[in-house]
Parts: C-alpha cells; sequence; structure tokens
C-alpha cells in the first residue's frame, strides 16, 4: 500500500484507552517503525534510507536533535526517528492535480493530519488574490511575486522571516544574511517558543546559551536529573545514553508530573537484553512534581545544600562566580512548607534527593520543554544554574548543564544568525565580510511578530519550514492574524495548515528534504548542522529527490536574493548555489568557532564547537564570572475546581505533524482529544473516565477560550494537574501568556476548567 495516502478524514474522537505502559522501546517499537516506515516507503526503500540514518556518510537524523555516539551502530536510529524519515521519505505525493481537485476551503476544513499524510509536495503553488485554489507556477514568476510584494513595503521591518529548526547551517546562513541585506532583523524561529528560555537563563548566568556536556560527560556523571523532558518519545537515542551511564553506577533522578515510560525503564532495541530480556530501570528517583514546581525544589535543594557542612565547593565560587552573597541570603529563606505546596512532594522525597545530590561528585541536569514553557521558566533554569554552580558542577568531566534541543538544528540555525536580537560582534563580522550595513536594531520574535500582523504592521510572512498557525499559541487570533498580511510564502515539503490560511495570495515553495540528493552545478553537495552539544558535521541524502521540480534551500534563498535585492546586492548569490564549499568558507570567517570550516567537517564525524565554560572554566558573561542569580520564588496555581493544564507531545506526533493517532505507552490509541486527569481530582469534579468535557481556558484579564470535545483519562498524573496533545490545545493558550524575559509562550501551565458534555455521537 505504500505510496496511497489515506481517504476521507480518518482523525476521530472517540480513543481507546487502557493502563499506561512502564517500558519503553524493545521490539515492540521496532516493528511500530518498520510497520509505518513500509506503508509510506515500501519495503526496498525502507531498508535503503533507514540504514543511512546517523551514519558517518549518510544523512542527519531529521527527528531530534540529540547526538550521536562515536561508535555508531548498523541502525543508529530510533523509532520515532525511523518515523520522521518515513515521513519525509514516503513515496506518496502532492501534485498539481490535488490542488485543482481541493479548492483552499475544503483543505482549511481538514486535519493537520490528514494534510501531512498527502505526502511531498512536487510543484511551486501560487494561490492568486481572489482565486479560490493554489494553481502551479514556475520558479521565475513566484519570485517575482515575492519580490513585488518586498519591493512594495514601506520600510523592510514589514516583513517577517520565520524558520524552522530543520534548516541546514548553510541555507540558515544565507536566510538571514538575505534578510539583513533586505533591511530587516525580523528573523523569529521555532526556538522562540522552544528552548528561549534556556537561552536567556544561560546566557546571562554563564555567558553562553547552549549546553555544556558532551555525551561523554554523561557516561561520566554520578547523578543525571532529567526534569521536564519526556526523551521516551522525544528523543529516544537518549535512553541508550542514560542505559550506558547507569551501567558505569549513574544515579538518575527524575522530575515530573507524569511518570514517562521510557525514563521508568528502557529495553534497548540494540542488545539482546532489550529485546527477549526485561531491559533496564533507569530511574533511581521519582519526583511526581506539580506544574511549575521546579523553581521551588531547585531553591529548596539549594538551602539544604547550604546547610551542609563542606557541601558547596567554596574555591570554585570564590574563584569563578559573582553575586554568591545575594543568591545565599536569599537560599537560605527557602521555605519547607512553601515548597511542598508548589511541588505538592513529600519531605521525605526531597530529602532523598537531597541525600542523592550530597553523594554525587559529579552533576548533570537535563531538562526540555517542561522547564522552558512557564511564565517563570528563566528564574527556573537560572535557579537550575546556581544548584550547579554550588557544588561547581560546570565545567569539568561529568558535570554541568544539559537543555536537550528539539528539531534536529534548531541550535545550529541560531549559531549561523537566525535571530532576532543578534549580537553587535556578529553584525560587525557580517558587515566586514559582505560590505553592507545591517540593521542594528531588533526585530519581532514569535509572539510580537503575530501582533504585528495583527495590527496591519507586517505584511509579507517567508517561512522557512515549519507550520506557523498551528505551531503558535492563541490559534483563532493566529490565524486571523496571519489571513490580514498580502503574502504569506511557505518553503515546505509537506501540506500543512499554514499553507491554507493565507495572506490575500499564497505561495507553497517545496524543497528538499534531508533524505535527498542535492545536485548543483559543480556537483554533489552537503550541508551541515550542529546538534544538542555542539557538534557540527555533514548531513548528505541519498535518495531522488521527491520531484524534479524542487529546488534546495540554499538554492531557494539565493535565487530569491538575486532577484529580491538585485544588483545593489554585491553578494555572489550565484556562487552561493553553485557550490555550498562556498558557504561553508563565509561562514568560516563570520561565526566564532568555523574556522577551518570545509576541512574539519570533512573529517567523519566533524568537529566540536568550543564551549568556554565547559572547556576552560571561563564565563563570557558582563561580569566576566558566572553569576549566581537570586529571584523570588513564583509558581502557578489554580482556583477551587480548576486544574493546571500541561499541552505536551503524544508518541506519534512530530510537533504539528501527526504520524498516528496512538500514543503507546500512556495507553492512548485511535484518538488525540484526551485530557488526563488525576483519579482523584477527576472524580471530585465528578467527571469519571470515559466522560467527555470541552477544556476552558481562564486568562487573568477575564476573558476564557474553549478547546471542545475531550475524553476524560483518569491518569497517574501529579495532584492538581492535566495534560493534553500540542497543536489541538493551542487555542486555549493566549497570546500574552508567556515566559518573563525570553517571551516563550507559557504553554505548560494554563488554568483550565472542564465542562462535561455529551460524547460525541
Ligand atoms: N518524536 C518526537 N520527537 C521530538 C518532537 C516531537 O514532537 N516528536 N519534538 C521535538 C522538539 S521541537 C522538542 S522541543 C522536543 C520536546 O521534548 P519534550 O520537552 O520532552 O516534549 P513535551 O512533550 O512537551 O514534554 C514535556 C515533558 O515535560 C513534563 N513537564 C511538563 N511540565 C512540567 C513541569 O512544570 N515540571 C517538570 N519537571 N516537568 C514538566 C511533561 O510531563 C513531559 O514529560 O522534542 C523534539 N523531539
Ligand atoms: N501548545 C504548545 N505549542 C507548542 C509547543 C508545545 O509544547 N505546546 N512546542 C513548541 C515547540 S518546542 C516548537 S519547536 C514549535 C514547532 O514549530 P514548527 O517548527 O513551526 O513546526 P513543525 O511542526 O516542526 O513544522 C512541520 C513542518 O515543517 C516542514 N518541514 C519538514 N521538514 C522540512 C525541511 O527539511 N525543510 C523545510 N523547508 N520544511 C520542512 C513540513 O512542511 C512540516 O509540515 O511548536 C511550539 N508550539
Ligand atoms: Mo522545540
Amino acid at each position: 500500500m505504500a505510496g496511497k495516502p489515506p481517504t476521507g478524514d480518518p482523525v476521530q474522537d472517540a480513543p481507546d484507552v487502557t493502563a499506561p505502559q512502564h517500558a519503553a522501546a524493545g521490539l515492540p517499537a521496532i516493528a511500530h517503525s518498520l510497520r509505518v516506515a513500509h506503508e509510506q516507503m515500501g519495503v526496498r526503500r525502507t531498508a535503503l534510507t533507514l540504514l543511512k540514518v546517523n551514519q558517518k556518510d549518510g544523512f542527519d537524523c531529521p527527528g531530534c536533535a540529540w547526538p550521536e555516539p562515536d561508535k555508531r551502530h548498523a541502525a543508529e536510529f530510533c523509532e520515532n526517528g525511523a518515523k520522521a524519515v518515513a515521513e519525509e521519505a514516503t513515496l506518496r505525493r502532492v501534485t498539481p492535480a490535488f490542488f485543482a481537485e481541493h479548492p483552499v476551503a475544503d483543505l482549511a476544513e481538514r486535519s493537520g493530519y490528514w494534510l501531512g499524510q498527502q505526502g511531498r509536495l512536487t510543484q511551486p503553488m501560487y494561490l492568486a488574490e481572489g482565486a479560490d485554489r493554489y494553481e502551479p507556477v514556475t520558479w521565475d514568476r513566484a519570485f517575482d511575486v515575492i519580490a513585488g510584494e518586498l519591493q512594495a513595503l514601506t520600510t523592510p521591518d514589514q516583513a517577517v522571516f520565520y524558520t524552522s529548526g530543520r534548516t541546514s547551517n548553510e541555507a540558515a546562513f544565507l536566510y538571514q544574511l538575505f534578510a539583513r541585506e533586505f533591511g530587516t532583523n525580523n528573523l523569529p524561529d521555532c526556538s522562540n517558543m522552544c528552548h528561549e528560555s534556556s537561552g536567556s537563563a544561560l546566557t546571562e548566568t554563564i555567558g553562553i546559551g547552549k549546553g555544556s556536556v558532551l555525551l561523554e560527560d554523561l557516561y561520566k556523571a554520578d547523578l543525571i536529573i532529567v526534569a521536564g523532558q519526556n526523551p521516551g518519545t522525544n528523543h529516544p537515542r537518549m535512553l541508550s545514553a542514560l542505559e550506558k551511564a547507569k551501567a558505569g553506577g549513574t544515579k538518575i533522578i527524575t522530575v515530573n508530573p507524569l511518570p514517562e515510560a521510557g525514563l521508568e525503564r528502557f529495553k534497548n532495541p540494540q542488545n539482546v537484553r532489550g529485546l527477549a530480556g526485561g531491559g533496564t530501570a533507569l530511574t533511581d528517583l521519582f519526583l511526581q512534581i506539580r506544574l511549575g514546581g521546579d523553581q521551588a525544589l531547585f531553591r529548596l535543594l539549594n538551602r539544604l545544600v547550604l546547610e551542609t557542612e563542606g557541601a558547596v565547593d567554596t574555591a570554585f565560587i570564590a574563584e569563578h562566580t559573582h553575586g554568591y552573597a545575594d543568591f545565599e541570603r536569599t537560599a537560605r529563606t527557602a521555605d519547607w512548607d512553601e515548597t511542598l505546596r508548589a511541588t505538592g512532594l513529600r519531605r521525605e522525597e526531597i530529602e532523598s534527593a537531597l541525600r542523592m545530590i550530597l553523594a554525587s561528585r559529579r552533576t548533570i541536569v537535563c531538562w526540555a520543554m517542561g522547564l522552558t514553557q512557564h511564565k517563570h521558566a528563566v528564574p527556573t533554569i537560572k535557579e537550575v544554574v546556581n544548584f550547579l554552580l554550588l557544588r561547581g558542577n560546570i565545567g569539568r568531566p561529568g558535570a554541568g548543564v544539559c537543555p536537550v534541543r528539539g528539531h534536529s538544528n534548531v541550535q545550529g540555525d541560531r549559531t549561523m544568525g537566525i535571530f532576532e536580537r543578534p549580537a553587535p560582534a556578529f553584525l560587525d563580522a557580517l558587515e566586514k565580510e559582505f560590505g553592507f550595513a545591517p540593521p542594528r536594531e531588533h526585530g519581532l520574535d514569535v509572539v510580537r511578530a503575530i501582533r504585528a500582523l495583527r495590527d496591519g504592521q507586517a505584511k509579507v510572512f517567508f517561512a522557512m519550514g515549519g507550520n506557523f498557525v498551528s505551531a503558535t499559541p492563541d490559534t483563532d487570533v493566529t490565524e486571523a492574524a496571519v489571513r490580514r498580511a498580502r503574502l504569506t510564502v511557505h518553503v515546505s515539503t509537506k501540506l500543512n495548515r499554514s499553507h491554507v490560511i493565507t495572506g490575500a495570495h499564497a505561495l507553497i515553495l517545496p524543497t528538499l528534504g534531508r533524505t535527498e540528493r542535492d545536485r548543483q552545478h559543480t556537483g554533489e553537495q552537503f550541508v551541515t548542522v550542529e546538534d544538542s552539544m555542539g557538534m557540527v558535521h555533514a548531513s548528505r541524502g541519498r535518495l531522488a529527490p521527491a520531484s524534479p521540480h524542487l529546488l534546495s534551500e540554499p538554492a531557494i534563498v539565493c535565487r530569491l536574493a538575486r532577484r529580491a535585492l538585485g544588483p545593489t546586492s554585491t553578494t555572489p548569490w550565484e556562487d552561493f548555489e553553485n557550490d555550498y564549499a562556498a558557504i561553508r568558507d563565509r561562514i568560516s570567517r563570520v561565526v566564532p568557532g568555523f574556522h577551518d570550516f570545509n576541512t574539519r567537517v570533512a573529517r567523519p564525524g566533524g568537529f566540536t564547537l568550543p564551549h568556554a565554560p565547559r572547556d576552560n572554566r571561563t564565563f563570557p558573561t558582563t561580569t566576566g564570572k558566572a553569576n549566581f542569580t537570586a529571584a523570588p520564588v513564583e509558581y502557578p496555581t489554580a482556583p477551587e475546581g480548576r486544574l493546571l493544564l500541561q499541552t505536551l507531545r503524544s508518541h506519534d506526533q512530530y510537533n504539528t505533524t501527526i504520524y498516528g493517532l496512538d500514543d503507546r505507552y500512556r495507553g492512548i490509541k485511535n484518538g488525540r482529544r484526551v485530557v488526563l486527569v488525576h483519579p482523584d481530582d477527576a472524580t471530585a469534579l465528578g467527571l469519571p473516565d470515559g466522560t467527555y468535557a470541552d477544556l476552558v481556558s481562564e486568562w487573568t484579564d477575564g476573558s476564557e477560550r474553549r478547546a471542545p470535545g475531550f475524553r476524560v483519562v483518569h491518569y497517574p498524573t501529579a495532584r492538581g494537574c492535566a495534560a493534553a496533545y500540542y497543536p489541538e490545545t493551542n487555542v486555549l493558550v493566549p497570546l500574552d501568556h508567556t515566559a518573563d524575559t525570553s517571551n516563550t509562550p507559557a504553554s505548560k501551565s494554563l488554568v483550565v476548567r472542564l465542562e462535561p458534555q455529551q460524547a460525541p455521537a
């Protein structure tokens, strides 16, 4: 059945529910990934493709940003990586005939799942003003349309250039160069919704917004704390690393409102024990925290460490840090009762954690969206940094901060200058290399871009990948905002909702994926990516492109730049398109850490970017030291009869791309509109398991937002907390509900009430 998309729209919202599982991966994961892959690619292509994932001569998995170990397995992929690959290497195609058959209004009624299942985009498509459907268009005409709208703007700041995190270093570098030559820093990206809080907190405290550990450090650690992360689904290869660490004696504390199967127990599909045996128990201590209780937890732990004789690394603090006195005074006031309230934990649990922390000489803290998507996300992560600094756990082997990044090249895109608030030194380097004056004023991030579109201040919206309207908060507000644009343009591999919620006119520009061969005038090209631990390496696609009409992302930027900037630009766009090594030469002269880029990336496995705190305990902060901080403790609360809701991922999705309708580890099948609630809370609210409810979020300004028809699932989450999938719940997140400083949508803590409803017919 490979190549045939489903007919009709199979999304059904009467999910089947069984008990959640307590182990991840094992044989079912292999079986599952092969089934999905065979459906999309057929048997031969599956074998050809999956064997090249994450190999030194192959392509970087388009799934997550977890690094590859130096010694690789023949199959260095995971179930969800296999699904990400199958999604891209599918044999299904969206052709002009498809668009002729489906008016945009019809496509706007379809689910994101259905749209994605139609297959790869094959030709540039144009939705003319007033037209009811997309029509094929030549590339030249498409670039004329964009250039025409860009040139008609009153100021370059009326254009917005969004990036999602799969874009290669080469494409990202060219894209920001084009935007800045055009005259704007309006470069919002998916990072604004993702690890921006980590970037903000780490830049202020340690001087660089990236993690400080390498894969080997995990194996050397005595203790790894995994807070606010579900690696069993979102970074499955991390489980192999945790398993290896455990084998060497590392202890693991998990901090999470949900007992996530992968962290409980891991059955490594790459060894016999994992396939046939019971697998490895990973978590030694599970702290089932209330949503948003993490800052309070780390604050109290810091007080307890301070009160323990000899526990503080005074030499490190004296030599390398700043702000200790203030921090110490504040931390000593941490209150047990308040912490127990904020976290929902028991005193003995926190004391057990303390014992493990004190017994550890080398500690790492890993985190993801469970920490970054809260109103107080930045002070929470700063408290984690305080926690590590206190015992000198930064800048030595087996210790450090480990924000686990999402998209496979989201970290690299930032390194390449995709940022609405670029550092002056970066702009200076760009100016020197390319001989133009880049704009210095800060641009728009994601939330501010939506406001600018809503208020008519932004008129052209261009997206390098992603699915802006589905990934962003306040869906109704955002869709109305995007519809006010003059022109919306999407460089995409697959059809998604952002293609059907458009400005006055719209373009879809189909592009090559990671798995595909990229041939230009000088021959076959490769691109480069940077993983979550600052390792840069090459990625080379092997499959024939999904269609002969596709252009690579670098080629699209080069052609657009030539057309839109005209002869005023002295940048050799044509050379860049012809030979990506020429792009890398420029990167090596602009971006620190990339000297001899072409030579070093040619080595198998690539190279590691410098990281001053990790490499030599220097901290490029404003004080020249690592900064302790002392913010007031915050935590979200819900009034009587209300719950705190987090929006999260199921096992069968990649952000807004829905692979299937199951969430195997959580026992959910055949549907996505579920809300997970603690049985005692559900009973108190009069909601037996299996009943249906609308989710209504209540916002501080008195406004409400509603997502109808969720099946109530009694689930062992923390008391007072609930969970439901994104993007369905994005309608509930107010645009203004963002993290302080980072402005990241606070989609992990919404106050909601559950209104009982009839089950759908
Ligand atoms: N297969 C697959 N892989 C992916 C993705 C995908 O969608 N599918 N997305 C990619 C991207 S872009 C990203 S950013 C990452 C996301 O990776 P994750 O951050 O793991 O993704 P979420 O599903 O949002 O899970 C959040 C986790 O944090 C917990 N949590 C929520 N709130 C809190 C809190 O207040 N405190 C604590 N301690 N825990 C909390 C939740 O229970 C859940 O376990 O994964 C990347 N990899
Ligand atoms: N409520 C809530 N909202 C959230 C989150 C949450 O946890 N809760 N998580 C946030 C996070 S962490 C993130 S990162 C964002 C994700 O936001 P985005 O990055 O904007 O969304 P994706 O769903 O990853 O984008 C999928 C689309 O990317 C395109 N694509 C895939 N591969 C390629 C490629 O190689 N090139 C190009 N040009 N296009 C490609 C396909 O057309 C596909 O439809 O969502 C955020 N939104
Ligand atoms: Mo993300």
